[in-house]
Order: structure tokens, then C-alpha cells, then sequence
């Protein structure tokens, strides 16, 4: 069987099992928004006393995140029904979602992610089994009509809740800390629901299995639900579906048929290498490692070819060549440079662990090289920074990798990353996928005390505004920041923005028995 079949059959035998479970509201709530956008959630009158009536509203509180399929049982009261029920049905991760006008969303992103359906009950008494699966915390009901003659009943509303976590694989982790207990929760609920048939980057959006996103879950999982064998069929998934010159996708999708997507990101194909690293490393799975051992190495090769003679990055105008983060105004050079460093490492470590003595020098010399080229082409003498581009941009990402790619002592770079910190004009972090990042390199430099105040800071002021689960983006000066031209369609359970479990479980092991 050829290489790539062969993979994809060893990624389908891994398969998860969806555990399944019936979840219900736990309450009926009013919701009222603020002139500062904040939403009160009260209790109200049990949704199944009610009598509904045109234009009546009903809000569900199922307490929790979930991810799941729905039912409704609906019933009446009244003359035989002489008309169908005209019902809209929203669901929402936050409560704020439920006050955004999906029609006044213009962004570039398609509406069809918004979770919203119309429907008409023609029938009643009906169980309407809702079309999708959802990911949310509230469901609103919305009687758009129904007839004079006769009131609607909701009688029961049952969401079939799936995820592969398996919450007896949970390690306990008592915290004194009832702020870092909390955000550790959280931490693990997002990947929990995250937890499909694959690592998700986002039950609501985008629903499908992103290399950058799957190496922070990995580690993730590693420290939690120590699911291993999806990591695995995770990482068969993307060797199976490298193009013909061997380079991986950013995202691949698994239905109908497993395809990758035709979007391919520098960091992103990279990224595969570490995360083959961090599973070795986890597991000591040799046969794997020796599988996929030439998908990795092919990433660095290809993405060579993306430096000039003088072993500097080329940059790109091109929105997403490199991903790095969110910030659309982010210039990408330094970054991807530091990128390549930071995957170079990784690769020599499995060169090393397979015996490959004369690749791994040879890759040493090649780090060597290209990090006095970073030196020589980014570094800026007078500022003391990395900077990127040729407007010689300043920015947290461009410090943040280059600690992260080992290219200064440790003290050095804790200097520079408090450096960073004191430049209003640095180009910010928008997402915790940066802040992971961000947090992962003080902890590099032995700045311990920092990474646990960002994690209270940025995860913590998540959990502050209601965060059931972490959102796929967080600006704490713009809570409405969104590189897609509005919050309706951001994710707010995010696979990337779960890491909070991974620090304090298994860097920080700040745990008390
Ligand atoms: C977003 C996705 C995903 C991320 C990419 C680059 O669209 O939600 O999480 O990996 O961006």
C-alpha cells in the first residue's frame, strides 16, 4: 500500500469513540444587555409552564459548555393547532452572542457559521430534532408565530452532548488558589469540547483539525485527558495528506472524505515537527516516531527554500504566508525566522533520538548560521530588539519566537521580553495563541513569576467576563477584537487558548494534595 494510504488507514483504526450523554437545562434566565454591552443573566419562569405566544422569547441556561445535537418536545394548549409553529432558534457560547445581529455581519468570514436556525413545526406535538451539531452555553427560542388560536409548549429540550474525553482520565488537581483553580476548569472544559473525532480548533468554528492548534492541545492533553492515541491519529491525519512535493496543510477536513485544505502556512507545516517531538516525548512511541520521521524532516526541507543565500527569511505581503498571530497589522519576518530556529531545535532532538548523528550536526551548524543571520539582519543595536520587515517592525510575536528559538542566555532574554513590555508602540498580542507563546518564553527564561501573572491576567480576565470555556481571541483593551470583521462568527471555546491546564498541571506542578 502506498506511504500516504497506509497512514490514513492507521488514522482511521484510530478513530475515537464519541462518549455520549443527555444534558438539560439546568435553568430558564432573562437576559438584558447594558449600554456598555454587558449582559445580565436572571433567573426566569420555567420554560415549561410557560404558554408562548408570537413574538414570546425563551432562554435556556444548560450551565455549562457543551457540544451536542438538539431536541426540543413541543406540545400546545389551545384549539387544535391551525397553523405551524414558526420558530428561531440561536445559540450562543457567550450570552453577548445572543444580542449581535447576524444580518449586520459584513465580514469576510461566511455567515453560515453563525449557529441559527429558522424552522416551521407543521406538526404539534412534535420532538423537532435540530439539524446541526451545536457548541454552546444558551439556547434562545424566539416564537416568530404562531396561530391566535393556540399557545406553544416547550416540554423538554435534550441536548445528546458528545465528546472522546474521557473525564475519568482527568487527573485531579486540587489548587489552594481558587483563581488558578478556575482557570485551570476552564482550560480543560475548552479542550474537552474541543474533543471530537479529531483535536477541533473550535466546536462552533471552524470544526476542523488545524496543525498550530493541535501541538497546544497535544500538550494539553498530555498533562489532562491524556488522550495519546488521538494525538496520534491527529498526526497520521496530516502525513496522510501532504501534497506531492510532501509539504502538510494548514487544516484538513475529515468529511466526507479526509482532504486537506488548500491553505498552506509557513509556521503551520512546520509546527508538525515539534508537535512529533512533544508525542515522542510523551510516549516514547519509537514506531511512530520512525513513521512520520520523514513528514518532519520534508517540512524543513521545503521550508529552506524559503530563505535567500544569506540564510535570512523572505517576507511576504501575502495575508497568512506565515500565521503567527492574529494582529493583521503583524509583520511575519522575525517570526517565521525564529519559527524555523525554534522547529530546527525540535528536529535535531528527534535526529538525536534516532541515531541520525550526521544530520543532527549538520542541522546544528545550519541553526548556528541562521541565528548570527538573525543577528545580523534583525537585531536592532540601538533599540535592543528584534525587528521585522523592511519598515523594521517592533513587535511582541518577533521577540516572544526569537526567545523561544534559544537564540539569547536566558537573562538576556528576560531583558528583552521586558524590553518589549515598556514599547507602547510593539505591535500587541491578540490571541492566546500568542499568549501561550508569550507565556512558554518566560518560563524559557526563568521568569516564573510573570508567566503565572499573565496566565491570572489574560486567562483570568476570560474567567472574569464569564468565560465558560477560552475564546479564540482576547485583546484585554478591545474585548471586541476580531480579524474577521466582527465578534458573531469568533469562537469562544478555542482549542488553542486551553494551555492554561498544560502550565499549571505540568510546567508550573503548583498542585496541593
Ligand atoms: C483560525 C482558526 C484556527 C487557526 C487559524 C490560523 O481561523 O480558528 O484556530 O489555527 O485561524
Amino acid at each position: 500500500m502506498e506511504t500516504k494510504a497506509l497512514f490514513l488507514k492507521k488514522a482511521a483504526e484510530l478513530t475515537p469513540v464519541l462518549q455520549e450523554r443527555e444534558v438539560r437545562p439546568v435553568r430558564t434566565v432573562a437576559l438584558e444587555q447594558a449600554a456598555d454591552g454587558a449582559v445580565s443573566v436572571t433567573e426566569a419562569e420555567a420554560f415549561h409552564t410557560r404558554q408562548l405566544r408570537a413574538g414570546d422569547v425563551v432562554c435556556l441556561d444548560f450551565g455549562n459548555h457543551f457540544v451536542g445535537r438538539l431536541t426540543l418536545n413541543l406540545g400546545f394548549s389551545g384549539s387544535h393547532p391551525d397553523a405551524p409553529a414558526w420558530l428561531r432558534i440561536q445559540f450562543a457560547e457567550r450570552a453577548q452572542e445572543l444580542f449581535e445581529d447576524a444580518d449586520a455581519y459584513h465580514g469576510w468570514i461566511s455567515k453560515g457559521w453563525i449557529q441559527q436556525e429558522q424552522i416551521h413545526v407543521d406538526v404539534l406535538p412534535a420532538a423537532v430534532a435540530l439539524p446541526r451539531r451545536y457548541a454552546f452555553r444558551y439556547v434562545k427560542l424566539t416564537v416568530l408565530d404562531v396561530s391566535g388560536k393556540y399557545s406553544l409548549r416547550l416540554t423538554d429540550c435534550v441536548c445528546r452532548e458528545t465528546t472522546c474525553a474521557d473525564a475519568s482520565t482527568l487527573p485531579a488537581f486540587p489548587l489552594d488558589d481558587p483563581e488558578l483553580a478556575r482557570i485551570d476548569a476552564v482550560a480543560c472544559r475548552t479542550l474537552r469540547s474541543c474533543m471530537q473525532t479529531v483535536f477541533e480548533d473550535g466546536p462552533k468554528r471552524d470544526r476542523r483539525l488545524w496543525l498550530g492548534d493541535l501541538r497546544l492541545q497535544a500538550l494539553a492533553s498530555y498533562a489532562t485527558y491524556r488522550n495519546d492515541e488521538l494525538v496520534k491519529r491527529c498526526l497520521y491525519l496530516f502525513a496522510g495528506t501532504a501534497n506531492e512535493e510532501g509539504r502538510l496543510a494548514a487544516c484538513l477536513f475529515t468529511e466526507p472524505e479526509v482532504e486537506a485544505d488548500d491553505t498552506y502556512m509557513f509556521d503551520y507545516s512546520l509546527f508538525f515537527i515539534p508537535t512529533l517531538r512533544d508525542y515522542w516525548n510523551a510516549t516514547g512511541d519509537r514506531e511512530t516516531l520512525a513513521e512520520l520521521w520523514p513528514t518532519a524532516l520534508r517540512q524543513a526541507e521545503l521550508a529552506r527554500k524559503c530563505f535567500d543565500d544569506t540564510g535570512l527569511i523572505r517576507d511576504s505581503d501575502v495575508l497568512g504566508w506565515c500565521f503567527v498571530d492574529w494582529n493583521l497589522n503583524l509583520n511575519k519576518q522575525a517570526g517565521a525566522q525564529a519559527i524555523y530556529l525554534y522547529c530546527l531545535n525540535a528536529l535535531t532532538e528527534l535526529a538525536d533520538a534516532l541515531g541520525e548523528h550526521a544530520l543532527s550536526a549538520r542541522l546544528k551548524e545550519e541553526y548556528q548560521a541562521k541565528k548570527q543571520r538573525a543577528f545580523s539582519a534583525l537585531w536592532d543595536k540601538e533599540k535592543q530588539v528584534f525587528v521585522s520587515g523592511a519598515g523594521r517592525q517592533i513587535s511582541w510575536a518577533s521577540q516572544v519566537w526569537m526567545v523561544l528559538a534559544g537564540v539569547l542566555e536566558p537573562e538576556e532574554g528576560a531583558a528583552l521580553l521586558r524590553r518589549v513590555a515598556a514599547m507602547p508602540e510593539a505591535e500587541k498580542m491578540v490571541t492566546p495563541y500568542l499568549y501561550h507563546h508569550y507565556v512558554d518564553a518566560l518560563l524559557l527564561v526563568g521568569e516564573r513569576d510573570q508567566a503565572l501573572n499573565v496566565l491570572r491576567g489574560y486567562w483570568g480576565g476570560m474567567v472574569k467576563q464569564g468565560a465558560d470555556t477560552f475564546w479564540e481571541l482576547y485583546d484585554p483593551s478591545n474585548p471586541n477584537e476580531s480579524p474577521y470583521g466582527g465578534t458573531v462568527v469568533n469562537s469562544f471555546c478555542h482549542a488553542w487558548s486551553c494551555t492554561p491546564a498544560y502550565f499549571l498541571r505540568h510546567r508550573f506542578q503548583i498542585g496541593t494534595d
